[in-house]
């Protein structure tokens, strides 16, 4: 993998850059569609390239594990070829969705037990067989394993688990740089800062991390119940000390605003399942705010689902029709939501890219913010 920085705006943190995998070109700042369960769900690869011009997009380890599983995945040739998605996968480690879907969960210095939240099987997860893990799923950027503590969680306790942290990353890259990728395309290992929102244990994580000079950076333990302007304070925090000619991952966040604050601090990468979690909800982000169009109001409003949207189903189904396939429980309601969410979400980081090289980002993003988060 290589990261090549464009440009650096003069009047915020904000950056352009390109990183280059065996899959292709990621154009940065990025958000990563999320496809938890080797889909992204109710949306065609077809169209995340063609209508919403994704560039990358994730799945999970612990889902993957558990189904297919890994006697399937590597039977197929890894995620790519399984899914049949031929541009860049990120995959995360596990850690994040052990502790918030499995269940008995046990942690050890060693790892962690859990039972599977599918069938009750039991499992355990080291930082070893998490890298072995990711080296059958095969994707183009892996992540360490990690604890995430919530958001409340007391400085004692984020201090012993951002040691936990901290030990399970040196032995992550251990066993990856001991290891090969499967498929013939290289793989690369991004670790995680943690450290809640203490800003002397965040600045200890991303000292860390840093020392340890690898390839792209992730920023964990974000968006987990604390408040958003904690959530900048510690970003602010830790990019200071990470490296500026490494690519930068905000894991998990979040809103439109979100993304445009974390850009406007120097994040390069997003994920989160918003887009398409709030759109199967109804939930529809646009450049003039927020809709819910299960609301009477769409009842018969026969204008655009986005006038100024990017995607095909922008313009081609009106308001009023979305809102029928909503409130008669219709699959495609659900297909149209997520398609316009990420369609969305792909223009903002594609226009703040743009603004960012046009010199102009800071006043485009001031702009942008109020109008985000109106209730249509
Ligand atoms: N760690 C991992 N995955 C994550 C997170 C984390 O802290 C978050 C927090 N926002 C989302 N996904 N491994």
């Amino acid at each position: 993998m290589k990261f090549d920085l464009t440009a650096t705006d003069l009047h915020s943190k904000a950056r352009a850059g390109v990183i280059t995998t065996d899959h292709g070109q990621i154009h940065t700042p990025i958000f990563m569609p999320v496809g938890t369960v080797a889909t992204v769900k109710g949306v065609f690869h077809r169209d995340l390239k063609d209508e919403i011009k994704a560039e990358i997009i994730l799945g999970n380890t612990y889902h993957l594990y558990l189904r297919p599983g890994l006697d399937v995945l590597k039977a197929a040739g890894g995620l790519h070829k399984f899914s049949a998605w031929d541009r860049p996968i990120l995959t995360d480690s596990g850690g994040y969705q052990v502790f918030s879907l499995a269940e008995n969960r046990k942690l050890t210095n060693e790892g962690c037990t859990f039972r599977s939240h599918i069938d009750g099987s039991k499992h355990m997860f080291t930082p070893e067989n998490v890298m072995d893990i990711q080296r059958v799923i095969g994707a183009d950027i892996i992540m360490a394993f990690d604890e995430c503590p919530p958001g409340t969680a007391t400085y004692e306790y984020a201090k012993k688990s951002l040691d936990l942290t901290q030990g399970w990353l040196g032995r992550c890259i251990k066993r990856f740089d001991e290891t090969e990728g499967l498929y013939g395309y290289s793989q690369t290992l991004f670790p995680i800062v943690q450290g809640c929102v203490y800003p002397d244990l965040r600045r200890k994580a991303a000292e860390h991390a840093a020392a340890l000079d690898r390839e792209g950076y992730a920023i964990g333990g974000l968006a987990v119940g604390e408040p958003a302007e904690k959530m900048y304070e510690m970003i602010e925090v830790v990019n200071e000390i990470l490296p500026s000619t490494k690519p930068r991952y905000l894991m998990g966040v979040g809103t439109p605003v979100n993304i445009l604050e974390g850009i406007s601090r120097g994040v390069d990468m997003f994920d989160c399942v918003m887009p398409t979690r709030n759109g199967r909800n109804g939930m529809l982000f646009t450049s003039e705010g927020i809709i819910n169009i299960r609301n009477l109001k769409w009842r018969d409003d026969f204008s655009p689902i986005d006038p100024n949207g990017s995607a095909f189903v922008d313009t081609t189904y009106t308001k009023a029709y979305l809102r029928h396939l909503f409130i008669s429980d219709e699959m495609l309601g659900a297909q149209i939501a997520s398609m316009h969410n990420l369609a969305f979400y792909l223009w903002l980081v594609r226009e703040s890219r743009a603004h960012i090289l046009a010199g102009d980002f800071a006043q485009w993003k001031e702009m942008m913010v109020p109008k985000l988060s109106v209730r249509l």
